[in-house]
């Protein structure tokens, strides 16, 4: 069985290393941008050609499986029976057009809802995260990773979204307020990886399944907590206000929004 989970991985890396020599390439040409639900709500043409390119390799690599993507090309899905794997062809769309850097692919793989590996690739870096339960680890290429240490709100630095923190949506500015300071990278993936690396303690956005299905999956593996801003678990088939955080500043941070109501 453990034999099996790594003999995928090794599928999954060497097909997210090809996707990555694919998009490298395709970057040497104009991109085609169009807007989706709003003028800074992106995809272009490499969104949906390495969807495609992912989906298929995904479904060489397990055919009966189903598979969520972003930009439409996998299955529809209702439920999360059997093995479901969530792609985000690329993650940052907005940092992908006009920085052509900080942004990642990400992959989740869940089986009956429950997860089992992740991945999310710092494609300009070239560094894979990869890992979950089922490697009983998580790696940054060969580096494996340690539990980030267990900072409370006021130890560490915090990402957002500035939607929420412009429009104080969840009490975001206290939240912001009650950190060391708060950091805003446009990419759910790339705010991942500093929270893995244990350079940010928490992260708070407004996010679809496939934006935070790899991240949880990683991010657990190390003790992380992810929940709702309410501290509930997430409902993987839609979107979530996402807190994602360490213990300690999980708790600080749910004491600032009950503090709140009660007044
Ligand atoms: P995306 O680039 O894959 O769309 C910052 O914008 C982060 O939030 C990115 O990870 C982005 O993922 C995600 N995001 C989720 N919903 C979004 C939306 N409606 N518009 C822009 N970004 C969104
Ligand atoms: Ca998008
Ligand atoms: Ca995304
Ligand atoms: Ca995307």
């Amino acid at each position: 069985m453990e034999q099996e989970w790594q003999q995928l991985n090794e599928q999954v890396v060497s097909l997210l290393k090809t996707a990555r020599q694919q998009v490298l390439q395709k970057m040497q040409e104009p991109l085609t941008v169009a807007a989706k639900s709003n003028r800074k709500d992106l995809v272009t043409n490499i969104d949906k050609s390495n969807e495609q390119f992912l989906i298929a390799g995904i479904r060489r690599i397990d055919p009966t499986a189903r598979v969520l993507g972003e930009e439409g090309f996998g299955d529809a899905l209702t439920d999360l029976k059997g093995r479901v794997w969530i792609v985000d062809p690329i993650d940052g769309t907005m940092n992908f057009v006009k920085q052509h850097d900080h942004f990642a692919m990400m992959i989740g793989i869940y089986q009956d809802g429950v997860s089992q590996l992740g991945y999310i690739y710092d494609v300009m870096n070239d560094i894979l995260y990869a890992g979950g339960p089922q490697l009983g680890g998580v790696w940054a290429n060969e580096r494996q990773l340690t539990a980030p240490t267990d900072l409370a709100l006021s130890e560490g630095l915090i990402g957002a979204s500035g939607p929420l923190v412009i429009h104080d949506i969840a009490h975001m500015q206290a939240i912001v307020h009650a950190s060391a300071g708060m950091r805003v990278y446009g990419s759910a993936g790339i705010e991942m990886i500093h929270i893995l690396e244990g350079k940010s303690l928490g992260y708070i956005s407004h996010l679809k399944p496939w934006d935070i299905a790899a991240g949880k999956i990683l991010l657990e593996t190390l003790g992380v907590q992810v929940s709702t801003i309410d501290g509930r678990p997430l409902d993987m088939l839609s979107s979530n206000l996402v807190l994602v955080a360490t213990k300690k500043a999980q708790r600080d941070i749910l004491q600032i929004e009950e503090d709140d109501v009660s007044l």
